[in-house]
């Protein structure tokens, strides 16, 4: 249960583009109508992080995880839990003889393909939301493809090879997380929540060649040697820590 606080006054703010009822967006007339804390029909409204409740007076789910300052959606389409799925392609760096370099003090060098987004100019990982219909595992390569290959701006023949690219890199993954993520847009109705995996090139030729362009959210893309010092999106650096750690990769120190 929350803590009472009689003088918290979040603000309102639903972003026009929300309110004006996009078809990935909640349409609030309908709100009573919607099955929080269940499947409802395409749209999962189930949270990760255990059954949230719902104010009595406006029908809205209630942020589990505490006060934002903001009431209503903000950015965000759902109400409750705006599902997302990141995926975290990594692989050993290596020189031009193939070996595994080594940093100064002999540790291999762990690399993760990270994007810098548009809206907020900070590395993250390239995922998304998980569209109506679609399943973790399809939005995964989706947003890895959309955000790390531009498949979006290429044609029929090099969207096929893109395919290709993917599916091979997508084989075997390792689920990192899933729960809520500290993402900037959350507000006390709203919050996003993510399934994180990491698909891993153990031997340096796993995913084949590819070359990464940016597209959709990305304005750039990049294998990116995580420090500590660099400002992530939301958790994602909780992520990344995770992931070098299981991959016993020096992550270094601040
Ligand atoms: C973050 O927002 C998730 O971890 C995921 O990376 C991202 C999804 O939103 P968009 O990239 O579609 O804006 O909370
Ligand atoms: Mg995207
Ligand atoms: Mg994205």
């Amino acid at each position: 249960m929350p803590v009472d606080f009689p003088e918290y006054a979040p603000v309102e703010y639903t972003a026009p583009v929300v309110a004006n009822k996009p078809v990935w967006a909640d349409d609030e007339d309908k709100i009573a109508e919607f099955k929080f804390n269940a499947l409802d029909g395409d749209t999962n409204r189930v949270s990760f992080d255990g059954t949230y409740e719902i104010e009595k007076d406006t029908s809205r789910p209630i942020n589990l995880h505490g006060r934002t300052g903001m009431r209503g959606r903000g950015l965000l389409g759902k109400f409750g839990p705006n599902h997302a799925a990141d995926p975290v392609v990594s692989r050993w760096q290596r020189l031009a003889n193939g070996e595994v370099a080594r940093d100064e003090e002999g540790q291999p060098v762990l690399e993760i393909v990270f994007i810098k987004r548009k809206d907020t100019g900070e590395w993250a990982l390239p995922g998304g939301m998980v569209e109506a219909g679609d399943t973790v595992s399809v939005t995964l390569k989706k947003e890895f493809g959309e955000e790390a290959l531009n498949s979006l701006e290429a044609d029929e023949v090099a969207r096929e090879t893109l395919k290709a690219v993917v599916d091979r890199i997508f084989q075997n993954g390792d689920e990192i997380y899933r729960g809520y993520v500290d993402d900037p847009r959350n507000t006390d109705n709203a919050w996003m929540e993510t399934v994180a995996v990491n698909f891993h090139d153990k031997t340096g030729s796993a995913f084949g060649h590819f070359n990464l362009t940016a597209g959709d959210d990305a304005g750039s893309v990049a294998w990116v040697k995580v420090t500590p010092d660099m400002a992530l999106y939301a958790s994602h650096a909780d992520f990344v820590r995770e992931v070098y750690s299981r991959r016993s990769a020096d992550y270094g120190s601040a």
